[in-house]
């Protein structure tokens, strides 16, 4: 079967999705069409029938409005996509979404969409497998040893993000990186010469790629010998500059901005079919020798089987470290370290240690560090302001990629992409620090872990005006409300020393989504508590302190602001009045408690609260209600010293003294 009648295949079918749910983007899907069919025909060791074998070759479609390629791909190759969802594209509860979506579609990657991070998703998973073959591979034992491809556009290109991805993917030599630029010339507003004019192929050559310049993407063995080209440079990522049209088929439409983002139009997609040679009127119909020309599932299940008697004879050679391999994929938690940590979190209650929650947190990775090898830590540049690196960490760097630590620099959204990269490949837990404030730079990755159900934690340190001098650039005020309503995140606002050792258990054992950690930069007293208590931090909020069983007023707080609840309540009951502090460090958590132990915390009938929060106020009214008081922000900070803007602001002990006191 030739080349392009294969990939015509494609063209149809993604064109006919399009038509079908008359919305989509039949433009990049026919452009790319001839480069796909090389890629996962020819280049790419994948198995149909086990999306999830570990050694797989990865594909990440950047420009994820060409789903239609990826599901036509996947059907053609033999994955669990029927042809009635590729009828279904865009429906309700179809496999087909709009934008591919990770956990949704067998074979699917990761959620592409926002475009440019697709990119840098790639280049996490190429790092994690450049980390996990360091860790792993033995002489004569490749276990882990895939490539990693990409497909992006114009529009990935012009995101700032793919600067910073690919910067780092040059300097980290990541020879195993394969990317294909979709160089049609159009985006949505038409041709791109108009607003993007720079030289692709120079501007990656200066990151330290291999670029093989100016490729006739509809050429499908210049495609293939590209392809070889980037095989054979081992220490440089490599970017394919193909030359394509975008809708090359469409009479009327290809090369044009038209057939970007909408269906070509009944009359079109038979004047395509027409052009492309194609002698099938019936939508979405394929014969039989042309699926059979692309039936990958004999090839697939080779390839891993191979790998499967290359890791058998691994596992006997190696037990100890095929065990953990197993393990780390697996994300399981090594036996007995939940008691160990306990045990650390209860002697830390007893000593009642006074540090500020960053270096808590350090504290905390040196106690987990050595039993979790998996640990991938990281900070855009601020490694001794976050303290993310602890006693075990080492560096990865190019030449030494036996490393459990990552020197982002300052690209806070390329580390948060690429974070997510590395959690979706597998056999790593990534960690990664910035200040709070500068998580907004990075905020659409961590929205996309959030939605894909990613297990990574943000540590963000400076966590409110507590950080001082540096003022209202740097004093996050509606980040903590902002992270708190992002489906499917957990945010920690620790107290003290001992919230935050349960805040990381909590961040280690979650696996369905991201944690994020709010931590002081400067130094919390440690509060008192029962073991019982320590216990019930892990329920996001309790009780920290009563003065009796039934508060006529309670009072909420977080992080920092605990210690001026607590200083409040001791003056209210000196006062005879009857007080409650409820600490709470994660909302979210408290959110997922049964109704009964919420009502026991924060019981209906008392309606006389104050929260306080040196954040936002406003999060705060779900808890006190339109009759409740807050303390807390309601405008960009100051640059000054702590302890004034804290008085400056009115977040202090006494504000939370008279607020009680008003509801009384
Ligand atoms: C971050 C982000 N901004 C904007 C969009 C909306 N958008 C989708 S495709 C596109 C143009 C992309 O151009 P290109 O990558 O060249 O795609 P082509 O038209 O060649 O298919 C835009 C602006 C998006 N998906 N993501
Ligand atoms: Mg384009």
């Amino acid at each position: 079967m030739d080349n392009r009648t294969m990939a015509n295949a494609l063209r149809i079918l993604s064109m006919d999705g399009v038509q079908k749910a008359n919305s989509g983007h039949p433009g990049a899907p026919m452009g790319m069409a001839d480069m796909a069919q090389v890629v996962w025909r020819k280049a790419m060791r994948h198995n149909p029938k086990n999306p999830q074998w570990a050694n797989r070759d990865r594909f990440v479609l950047s420009n994820g409005h060409g789903s239609m390629l990826l599901y036509s791909l996947l059907h053609l190759t033999g994955y669990d996509l029927p042809l009635e969802e590729l009828k279904q594209f865009r429906q309700l509860h179809s496999k087909t979404a709009g934008h591919p979506e990770y956990k949704l579609t067998p074979g699917i990657e990761t959620t592409t969409g926002p475009l440019g991070q697709g990119l840098a998703n790639a280049v996490g998973m190429a790092t994690a497998e450049k980390i996990l073959a360091s860790q792993f591979n033995r002489e004569g034992f490749p276990i882990v040893d895939h490539y990693t491809y990409t497909f992006m556009g114009d529009g990935c290109m012009m995101e700032g993000i793919s600067h910073e991805a690919a910067s780092l993917a040059g300097t980290w030599k990541l020879g195993k990186l394969v990317a294909f630029y979709d160089d049609n010339g159009i985006s949505i507003d038409g041709e791109v010469e108009q607003w993007f004019t720079d030289d692709t192929a120079k501007r990656f050559e200066a990151y330290g790629w291999h670029v093989v310049r100016a490729i006739d993407g509809h050429d499908a063995q210049a495609v293939e010998a590209a392809i070889k080209q980037a095989k054979a440079v081992t220490d440089k990522p490599t970017l394919i500059v193909c030359k394509t049209t975008i809708g090359f088929g469409s009479p009327n439409k290809s090369g044009k901005e038209d057939c970007h983002g909408a269906p070509l139009g009944a009359e079109e997609v038979a004047l395509s079919r027409k052009q492309l040679g194609w002698q099938y009127d019936e939508p979405f119909f394929v014969p039989n020798d042309i699926y059979a020309a692309w039936d990958c599932t004999a090839s697939g299940a080779d390839y891993e089987q191979e790998w499967n008697g290359l890791f058998a004879a691994y596992a006997k050679k190696y037990p100890t470290e095929a065990a953990e391999f197993t393990r780390r994929l697996a994300g399981e938690i090594p036996a007995g370290w939940e008691e160990k940590f306990d045990a650390f979190i209860a002697q830390w209650q007893q000593e009642g240690i006074k540090v500020a929650s960053r270096k808590a947190s350090q504290m905390v990775l040196d106690q987990l560090g050595p039993d979790f090898p998996e640990l991938l830590g990281g900070s855009a540049d601020l490694a001794p302001s976050n303290l993310t690196k602890w006693k075990g960490s080492k560096a990865f760097t190019a030449e030494d990629a036996n490393g459990n630590y990552l020197h982002y620099g300052v690209r806070e959204f390329g580390m948060s992409a690429i974070m997510n990269g590395m959690a979706l490949h597998g056999g790593f837990l990534p960690y990664g620090g910035t200040f709070l404030i500068f998580m907004e730079y990075a905020r659409n990755a961590v929205r996309m872990a959030s939605l894909m159900g990613l297990h990574v934690v943000y540590v963000y340190t400076h966590d409110s005006i507590g950080l001082g001098e540096d003022g209202p650039t740097h004093q996050p005020v509606e980040q903590p409300a902002m992270l708190r309503i992002t489906p499917n995140l957990e945010s920690w606002r620790p107290a003290d020393a001992v919230e935050t050792a349960v805040a990381w258990k909590r961040a280690i054992k979650r696996t369905d989504g991201p944690v994020a950690l709010m931590l002081s930069r400067q130094n919390l007293a440690p509060q008192a508590r029962s073991a019982g208590q320590v216990q019930a931090i892990g329920n996001g909020g309790y009780v920290l302190w009563e003065s009796g069983k039934h508060p006529q007023v309670i009072l909420i707080g977080t992080g920092s602001e605990v210690s001026l609840a607590m200083e409040a309540a001791q003056r209210l009951a000196a006062d005879g009045t009857s007080v409650r502090v409820v600490s709470m460090p994660c909302c979210e958590v408290f959110e997922k408690q049964p109704a009964e132990y919420r009502e026991s915390v924060l019981p209906a009938d008392v309606t006389k609260r104050v929260a306080v929060e040196a954040a936002i106020a406003d999060y705060w009214y779900k808890y006190v209600g339109l009759d409740g008081k807050i303390v807390g922000m309601h405008s960009f900070g100051e640059s000054a010293p702590a302890e004034q803007l804290y008085k400056l602001f009115g977040i202090t002990a006494d504000a939370v003294y008279e607020a009680a006191v008003s509801l009384l």
